[in-house]
């Protein structure tokens, strides 16, 4: 607990009882999604993590303070500042700026899972994680090292195609995150069930995956896990479609010269464009997906106790 940082009464009396908690990110809320499907989804992902038999922890820096356990005005505000430039997007080097200067920020997957750490939160559910990007073997996201020395839990889909994936995956692979395919054997690529890849072990239930962050707890590895679920049938896109639409933007973003910290969420919402909103509806329904999967595997962890 420091000064800097407010948990929800809620949140902290279930933390304090060894209750199950899952974390969730903010930047897909102002990056990655249009008002008002973002504010739409930020809560049914919140009921997802519930009908999962957890509690959910949005995290965002609000006004400078760090919170855990954003109130629905909260996810509406921020919803809101969507496209608005007046968010700071919060990736670990730009978390001590927001606080410092009193912004809003929305923390990535990075940000949040130091936040989550901070506040004792041990599963944290996203839609995709950062990664290597295409045709720029620098742009390494800190996702993935922050997967390699936080450790918390990071239920995803993968990453999306807009990254080199076997890079994304040699980099996961040096940092020592093991990778779970939650029900499958190959990596999931976001829209995609596969992107052909191996996992490092497959897992079908949510006690084998709390088993395994157990074993990672008590032999004092620091870094994080990531469990990687297959978009459910109804979220699955037409492949070809998705990576057309991902190859054009990719190609698009480096014609305009955009990158950095910029290019995931201009890739996102071009390819948002690009499959007139059907990559949207695809995250939306992964996202709720890997939400009640998160709740699932926090519930598993918090009977391990
Ligand atoms: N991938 C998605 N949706 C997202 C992101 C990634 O499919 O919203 C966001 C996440 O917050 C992730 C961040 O942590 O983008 C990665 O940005 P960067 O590559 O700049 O680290
Ligand atoms: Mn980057």
């Amino acid at each position: 607990m420091n000064e800097f940082l407010s948990i929800s009464p809620r949140i902290s009396d279930i933390l304090a009882a060894g209750g199950p908690v899952v974390a969730l990110e903010s930047t897909v809320i102002t990056h990655g999604l249009p008002y008002p499907q973002n504010v739409e989804t930020a809560l049914a992902m919140e009921a997802a993590v519930r009908s999962g038999g957890a509690e959910p922890a949005t995290i965002a820096v609000l006004h400078g303070r760090i919170t855990v356990g954003l109130t629905l005005d909260d996810i509406e505000r921020l919803g809101q500042l969507a496209g608005s430039g007046t968010v700071r997007k919060v990736s670990r080097r730009d978390l001590p700026i927001s606080v410092a200067n009193g912004e809003d920020g929305a923390t990535t997957v990075a940000g949040t899972m130091i936040l989550a750490h901070m506040a004792g939160i041990e599963i944290f559910a996203t839609g995709g994680i950062g990664g290597v990007h295409r045709g720029h073997p620098f742009d390494i996201s800190a996702d993935l090292r922050e997967l390699g020395k936080t450790p918390v839990t990071v239920v995803s889909s993968g990453a999306k195609s807009i990254l080199d994936l076997p890079a994304t995956r040699e980099v996961l692979e040096t940092e020592g995150v093991t990778i779970v395919g939650y029900g499958v054997d190959e990596l999931p690529a976001f829209f995609a069930r596969s992107c052909g890849l191996p996992v490092d072990v497959r897992m079908d239930t949510p006690a084998q995956v709390a088993a395994l962050i157990k074993a990672r707890r008590h032999l004092n590895l620091t870094g994080g896990t990531l469990i990687t679920v297959p978009a459910p049938d109804e979220a699955c896109m037409d492949p070809q479609e998705a990576e057309d639409a991902i190859t054009q933007a990719a190609r698009e973003a480096d014609e305009a010269g955009i990158h950095g910290p910029a290019a995931t969420p201009w890739l996102l919402n071009r390819v948002v464009e690009l499959t007139d909103g059907r990559s949207m509806t695809a995250n939306t329904a992964l996202l709720q997906n890997n939400g009640r999967i998160g709740g699932q595997i926090a519930l598993a962890l918090s009977q391990l106790r």
